[in-house]
């Protein structure tokens, strides 16, 4: 199919949209947030963010680049040897790929949790539900007897046996104070992010320049290939990953597209 050829303007199940559509993953992202945003799981604000995020794959080829793939390994690494991991969700990844989420979950021991910068009762009931519906039996977040330090009342809520106490955390597509104060608590960051020049990914002791929808599905294929490696093995990967040539690699694609 051609670039010019059109798809329906009003997708209402995803499988409308052609596979071969040389925008094929941007087209199914977008229809995903706005199903999110519909069923009230997505802020519309997830919208924009989205935009943002669609432009810089589009920059980087709309693939994962080997230091995108080397850093979905090493966190692969760092979830399995952690005692306490946890997924953060928010209300773009609960739309983007919930599924995914529950696997990686699955893959790694760790928790989920919802973890909301706009925060309401009646998203955090909407993903909860959404979650359960894409296999998850336990999900965080709906406690919130926490609180990050330094980040305002409702940004700052987590759960106390949740991201509160975690030492290892994935959080993707995170707004950088949040990812600073987690940072500030001493725990190891993973964070997903399509702009490399984000203050998240510049915090995150491991920076993941790649879509969520990509990104995702790698880390569990890493994390099942991984199940019996010994903790030598594991450090081993998380030793031999370069956070800083990881970012310069992403923004250095970015900038020449090749
Ligand atoms: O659901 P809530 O209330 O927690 O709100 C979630 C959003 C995403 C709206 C909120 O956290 C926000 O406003 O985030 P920012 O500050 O816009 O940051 C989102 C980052 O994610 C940006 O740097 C985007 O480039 C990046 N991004 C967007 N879509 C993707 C992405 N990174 C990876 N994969 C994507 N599909």
């Amino acid at each position: 199919m051609s670039e010019d050829e059109t798809v329906p303007a009003d997708v209402t199940h995803e499988e409308e949209i052609p596979e071969d559509h040389p925008r094929y993953q941007d087209l199914l992202t977008r229809h995903r947030i706005e199903t999110g945003v519909e069923k009230g799981i997505t802020h519309l604000q997830g919208m924009h963010a989205e935009g943002r995020g669609s432009a810089f794959d589009y920059l980087l080829g709309e693939e994962t680049i080997p230091s995108a793939d080397a850093a979905e390994r090493a966190a692969a690494a760092h979830l399995l040897l952690a005692d306490h991991p946890v997924l953060s969700i928010n209300g773009n990844v609960a739309a983007l790929v919930p599924g995914e989420m529950v696997d990686l979950a699955d893959a790694t021991d760790a928790d989920l949790e919802i973890n909301l910068f706009n925060r309401t009762d009646e998203r955090i009931a909407a993903i909860a539900d959404h979650l359960r519906e894409h296999g998850a039996t336990e999900v965080k977040g709906l406690e919130a007897d926490a609180r990050i330090p330094n980040l305002d009342h409702q940004r700052a809520k987590v759960d106390a046996d949740g991201i509160y106490e975690a030492d290892v955390v994935l959080v993707p597509l995170e707004d950088g104070d949040r990812a600073e104060a987690l940072e500030a608590m001493g725990k190891t960051e993973l964070v997903i992010d399509l702009n490399p020049l984000s203050r998240s990914p510049q915090v995150a002791e491991v920076p993941i320049v790649d879509n969520i929808i990509r990104a995702v599905p790698n880390m569990a294929a890493h994390a099942q290939e991984l199940a019996d490696a010994g903790e030598g093995e594991l450090e081993g990967i998380i030793e031999a990953f370069d956070r800083e040539e990881a970012l310069e690699e992403a923004e250095e694609r970015i900038r020449s597209g090749l």
